[in-house]
């Protein structure tokens, strides 16, 4: 047992650079400070902390809890942790802007190694045209198993609620997507109270603009017993984390065929009696996946360590 194992344990609802909010079983909010100068605590934490100050409510963080799971990205250089002890995560990508592929595939990548559970949300389909055209490429993943629900959060209030409420009330989920397409938005559909600040996005692409700036936890109902997390938008999702020889097995429509390749250690890329690309030629696997497999193949083969 630790020595921190009598201490009270608090949730991390935010982090906010050199301290954390800190939520106790009871509700109350704590302002907690980490020991030692850089932190590795992340929202969906759940920590040992020690009173600092006469009002009770602000106080030194001694220990994390282990965690169950952690999502995170790896760039070249850094690592970026989203939110811990997650019991789903719900993709959320949007008629407009146009969502990036390759970048909604890296996410389900991380999730499934970390063996989180994924929701796949299309918002903003009162754009006819632009939603016609993303469930078109959204097609691959539903086909692949994925779980694909389609919202208007803005324009069809009442239909979302009904949709989501039973599906996302119970547990913790991180809400992930690329800026602008409702993440916030959808925190305010469904928490009461909530007041997430949200914004048009610049029709410049890449313009760099951020709604939300902060991962923060909602809670979903009174009894605390579901969560969203809100999390500012993400351009690039590294998956440097994912062992090479491993990529094939993260990807669903992918997996299924690797048994059969003659080579059991094949790449899927050039070997001969590849089950994989022989399902890509007959249209049992998407082009766009296998392109995004190749690429992301390369990408992890020219890592530095
Ligand atoms: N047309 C349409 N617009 C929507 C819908 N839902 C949200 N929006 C708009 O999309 C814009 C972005 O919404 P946000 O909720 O701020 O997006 P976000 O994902 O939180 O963005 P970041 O915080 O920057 O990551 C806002 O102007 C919303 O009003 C929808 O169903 N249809
Ligand atoms: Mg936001
Ligand atoms: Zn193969």
């Amino acid at each position: 047992m630790s020595r921190h194992q009598e201490l009270d344990v608090a949730l991390v609802v935010a982090g906010h650079g050199r301290h954390y909010l800190l939520e106790t079983p009871e509700g109350r909010e704590i302002k907690g400070h980490p020991r030692g100068k850089k932190s590795q605590l992340v929202v969906g934490d759940r920590v040992r902390w020690q009173v600092t100050d006469a009002r009770g409510d602000e106080g030194v963080i001694e220990a994390i809890e282990p965690r169950r799971n952690l999502l995170y990205r790896q760039d070249e250089w850094k690592t970026k942790s989203f939110a811990a002890n997650l019991d789903r995560l719900l993709v959320l990508v949007a008629a407009e802007p146009v969502f990036s592929e390759s970048q909604l595939s890296r996410a389900l990548i991380a999730a499934e190694e970390a063996r989180i559970e994924v929701v796949i949300l299309l918002n903003k389909i009162d754009l006819d045209g632009p939603a016609a055209f993303a469930r078109e490429r959204l097609a691959p993943y539903k086909a692949m198993g994925y779980e694909v629900l389609e919202v208007a959060l803005k324009t069809r209030r009442e239909e979302a609620r009904a949709l989501l409420g039973p599906r996302l009330g119970t547990g913790s989920t991180l809400v992930l997507g690329p800026s602008g397409t409702g993440k916030s938005t959808l925190v305010n559909l469904l928490v009461p109270g909530a007041s997430a600040a949200t914004g048009e996005i610049s029709t410049a692409l890449n313009s760099g603009r951020h709604t939300t700036t902060h991962t923060r936890w909602y809670w979903l109902d009174e009894a605390r017993q579901a969560a969203l997390i809100d999390s500012p938008g993400f351009q690039e999702f590294g998956i440097r984390h994912i062992e090479r020889a491993e990529l094939a097995r993260w990807m669903p429509d992918l997996l299924p065929f690797q048994a059969d390749c003659r080579f059991t250690n094949c790449s899927h890329d050039h070997e001969p009696g590849c089950a994989v690309r022989a399902a890509v030629d007959r249209g049992a696997i998407a082009a766009s996946r296998y392109r995004i497999y190749l690429e992301l193949g390369e990408e992890l083969t020219q890592k530095r360590w």
